[in-house]
């Protein structure tokens, strides 16, 4: 596996200059301990200044907290240099400032920084010594200059900040070139913080050389049918020379050999060749064959035939393409769909938002682990979303392994963005350095100008936008076309470029002309959607917008009541506790979710009263038992938010071969940056809530899906084969009285589905499950018997209570179910921190959602299913994935705890006759 510390420059000296420095504040009332990488917080945390645990109920509000963001913070570096240390090239190499610093050498000004996303290299030659040299960088507070910024522009530039005070966070984030998310969101917190966030080191030449960056890109050239290979570098020298680089792949790409000139002084070089297109495998996205990487290594020869520099790259070969073209068959509208390699994809995946407010205390294993639960949830695709950060190389080198397409964002979110010289030279060198440093990772299939920037305005989201639309139109155009679509068209034309998401699709490829506004007849038709809807029931599948992409749609859950509990105190477990409605930074969050729970099973008799009455009255009565409660509360949201953004999701890959000619569904969002209810799918720590599980569901390789279309009592099976060969075999439909748990009707019918399509086999009427008009609940369950040559295996539709549509009623299951643990064993896994422990569960009557969960720190993992229904007689075997430390582990059956349907029943009925 390659790493960061593959990367190596073998003749200029590199002193790493990470690691232990001190922090202090301006005046000198803190100095502590620091480490870099890493943020002021973090410091003042490890050495006891910060007292409070800034994730732990409210603290990220206090003043103690925003005091730091106030403070001038000052980093300090002590290191030496050697008399013996001779150099002509000396380069200060910052990998990430954030943000606003000013940085002295010895007392001497070296330079200053303004974008946290900006690789800045210093000369600092002339403020060396030998001996001890003191390097001191000093951070400015974010979001005073932000403010200042916003002050002396010439005109109001919205930034949602006034729609926003649900959630505690700072204005004018967009003047300054910081994660926008550190501002808050209504996922996150605001701690603005600041430090030396990214390594850093001091570069020496030896020979008069010094290669400050090296850059290399794979391409597709159709005039020549082969693939360009360039190679890009900037280096200083001390003199004009002719240099050698030699290139060497491995797994049997042929070597080759260049000649570069180089001049005396800052210069780049480029160098570029073609490889034939036979002996290279291509890398393909999962599920499409092998993402095969080629490892090359790049030698600097001089003029002296003696090696002067070095570097590894990982690369890999790709043909990625969107494909906007007008539709065939008399369809109105155009396409949106990724084409790579030149086969047509579903893009099946999430949104990826940054794991953690302070980037250092998310680990490569975190950010992996994260990734492997896009892989084992059938994924295809992440949508790094812009307004978080741009990730360090090793995170795409996980992505380029895994083979997920990553849809790259440049960083601009939710706002509008100023657009004066000083503002538009910042973005043109950020997205210089961001783009040289990731076109090397073929899983980058496509980059975006921003997320949402374009609607921001055409919906009118500020007055000022409502105003003068055109003044912040032709920003938008100055911004994103003319700046960053050009600085990155500068560089890479290989992958395609999209302005903006949720888009309205381009006039004209060239020039770029995008078509901004959608008629409502148009609506769908063109570009890509978000597509959010907190009203409606979630299960109501008329309210999904037909659409040829969607690259957001989410709901809303808790976090497990296990993490909850943690950042909290028993005061603050209540559906709408202060806590609960402050942590929940989309306002009227915490209502909606009972909303939701209300369309789909309707509340329990307590929860009910949080919804429909005034909170006050009822809060002190149940202090009592707001532990169950609440942690009731915790579970329902999380199984009507995975009921809910599965069918919507299953709606999407049905269209693919309907009128919608849907060809992706990139759900909101996958993980957390805290404890916090949110639209996430696994939550902050790893674990999984129901939404991942039912997810992998939607997104395996052949899908049985049903959904009940408005106005019918019927339900509609579809099979929809992501395949890239036809599938045939049998569909068996069997249904249960949920009140008897008896089985009621089954019938059978064979099918046959062509590769990349969806049909309707199987059309389940009321009649068929003997409606008399007064039908009492069924589950139905559908299971799919492929028998093809190339696959036989069998697929389960998942649960479906019918009739789908009505809230289903929880009195009408046992109040308890009987459910059992037969057999549980641990075993070692292929790896040692690997185990499985597989568990056998039975019930004696219908138990729906059944939900496992371990009760204890330590046990990391997920099932292989969860929240699923047993019926009665019919054991379950399902299988839990552990990581770590097996010990953790204790076999003893009380560590696993168990929750169905029936336990929101049995608290609520508990809770009835406390309280009546
Ligand atoms: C979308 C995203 C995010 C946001 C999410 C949920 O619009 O782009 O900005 O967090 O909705 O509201």
């Amino acid at each position: 596996m390659a790493n960061e510390s593959r990367i190596r420059n073998l003749n200029a000296r590199t002193i790493d200059l990470n690691g232990e420095w001190h922090l202090s504040s301006q005046d000198q009332s803190v100095r502590v301990k620091a480490t870099v990488p890493g943020q002021a917080h973090l410091d003042l945390i490890q050495a006891n200044v910060l007292k409070e645990d800034p994730y732990y109920g409210i603290n990220y509000v206090k003043d103690s907290m925003r005091k730091l963001i106030e403070t001038t913070w000052v980093y300090e570096k002590d290191f030496f240099l050697d008399d013996s240390m001779v150099y002509a090239i000396a380069i200060l190499d910052c990998e990430g400032l954030d943000t606003i610093a000013t940085i002295t050498l010895n007392g001497e000004r070296v330079g200053c920084t303004q974008n946290q996303f900006r690789r800045y290299l210093f000369d600092v030659g002339a403020f060396l010594k030998p001996g001890p040299n003191i390097l001191r960088i000093q951070f400015e507070d974010a979001v005073k200059h932000a403010k200042k910024k916003a002050a002396a522009y010439p005109y109001y530039v919205p930034d949602m900040f006034n729609m926003s005070t649900a959630q505690h966070g700072f204005p004018h984030r967009n003047f300054i070139r910081k994660e926008q998310c550190s501002f808050s969101w209504d996922w996150g917190p605001a701690f603005a913080p600041c430090g030396i966030w990214r390594p850093i080191s001091l570069k020496l030449d030896e020979q008069g050389i010094l290669v400050k960056s090296w850059y290399l890109k794979t391409s597709y050239k159709a005039i020549r049918d082969a693939w360009e290979v360039q190679i890009h570098l900037e280096l200083v020298c001390d003199r004009d020379q002719n240099l050698v680089a030699k290139l060497r792949f491995d797994k049997g790409l042929p070597a080759t050999e260049h000649q570069l000139m180089v001049t005396a002084g800052q210069c780049t070089t480029e160098h570029s060749f073609f490889v034939e297109l036979s002996p290279v495998n291509r890398w393909w996205p999962r599920g499409y064959g092998e993402p095969t990487l080629y490892s090359v290594e790049v030698t600097l020869l001089n003029d002296n035939a003696s090696t002067v520099a070095s570097h590894i790259f990982q690369c890999g070969f790709v043909e990625s393409e969107l494909i906007q073209d007008p539709l065939t068959e008399g369809r109105d509208g155009e396409s949106f769909n990724f084409r790579i390699n030149g086969v047509d994809m579903f893009a099946k995946g999430t949104n990826w938002i940054p794991g953690h407010v302070f980037d250092r205390m998310m680990t490569m294993e975190q950010k992996r682990s994260l990734l492997q639960s896009c892989v084992a949830a059938n994924m295809n695709m992440i949508r790094i979303w812009g307004g978080g950060r741009y990730e360090s190389n090793e995170f795409y080198r996980i992505c380029n392994e895994l083979g997920i397409m990553v849809w790259q964002e440049f960083m601009f979110a939710c706002a509008l963005y100023p657009t004066n010289d000083e503002f538009l030279e910042n973005i043109r060198q950020e997205v210089s350095d961001q783009t040289k440093r990731l076109m090397v990772h073929p899983c980058i299939v496509l980059w975006s100008g921003n997320n949402e920037n374009q609607e921001f305005i055409v919906k009118g989201w500020d007055k000022a936008t409502v105003r003068n639309p055109y003044l912040f139109t032709v920003d938008y155009h100055k911004l994103y076309v003319e700046t960053i679509m050009s600085s990155l068209n500068k560089l890479d034309t290989s992958r395609p470029f999209i302005s903006t998401s949720p888009s309205a699709g381009v006039i004209c490829k060239t020039p770029y002309t995008e078509r901004y506004v959608l008629q409502d007849s148009e609506r769908g038709l063109y570009g890509d959607v978000h597509f959010y809807d907190y009203k409606h029931n979630g299960l109501h599948v008329e309210h999904y917008p037909n659409a040829r992409f969607v690259s957001e749609y989410g709901a809303q859950s808790m976090p497990s009541f296990r993490a909850w509990r943690k950042i909290s105190s028993p005061d603050d477990w209540h559906p709408l506790s202060t806590l609960s409605v402050h942590r929940n930074h989309h306002k009227s969050g915490q209502l909606e979710m009972l909303e939701q729970i209300e369309h789909q099973f309707q509340l329990p008799a307590a929860l009910s009263k949080y919804y429909h009455a005034n909170f006050k009255d009822v809060s002190e009565i149940l202090i009592d038992i707001s532990e169950n409660l609440f942690d009731l509360f915790c579970y329902l949201t999380q199984c009507v938010q995975a009921r809910s953004i599965v069918n919507q999701t299953e709606h999407y890959i049905r269209g693919r071969s309907e009128d919608r000619r849907t060809m992706g569904a990139l759900y909101w969002q996958l993980n957390d940056i805290w404890p916090a209810p949110t639209w996430s799918s696994i939550e902050h720590g790893g674990r999984w809530k129901p939404l991942h599980y039912y997810i992998k569901h939607s997104f395996a390789d052949v899908l049985v899906s049903g959904y009940q279309p408005a106005k019918t009592r019927s339900l509609r099976i579809h099979i929809s084969n992501d395949r890239s060969t036809p599938i045939e075999g049998q569909l068996f439909v069997r249904s249960y009285d949920i009140t008897s748990g008896q089985a009621t009707t089954s019938t059978s019918v064979s099918f046959t589905v062509n590769s990349h399509s969806s049909e309707l086999v199987m059309q389940v009427t009321s009649d068929l499950l003997g409606d008399d008009g007064a039908l009492a609940p069924r589950l139905l369950l559908a299971t799919a018997k492929i028998t093809s040559k190339v696959c036989n295996k069998t697929y389960e539709m998942l649960p479906q209570i019918f009739p789908v549509r009505d809230p289903f009623l929880l009195a009408c299951l046992k109040k308890d179910p009987g459910i059992s643990v037969v057999e549980l064993v641990v075993r070692e896994g292929a790896l040692r921190s690997e185990y499985q422990i597989h568990i056998t569960l039975q019930s004696l009557s219908i138990a729906g959602f059944v939900c496992l969960e371990w009760d204890r720190d330590g046990v990391e993992g997920y099932f292989d299913e969860n929240a699923f229904w047993l019926l009665p007689e019919e054991p379950k075997a399902i299988i839990f994935y552990g990581k770590g430390d097996m010990s953790a582990v204790d076999t003893q059956k009380s560590d696993l705890q168990i929750r169905s349907l029936s336990d929101a029943l049995h608290c609520a009925s508990t809770l009835e006759t406390l309280l009546f």
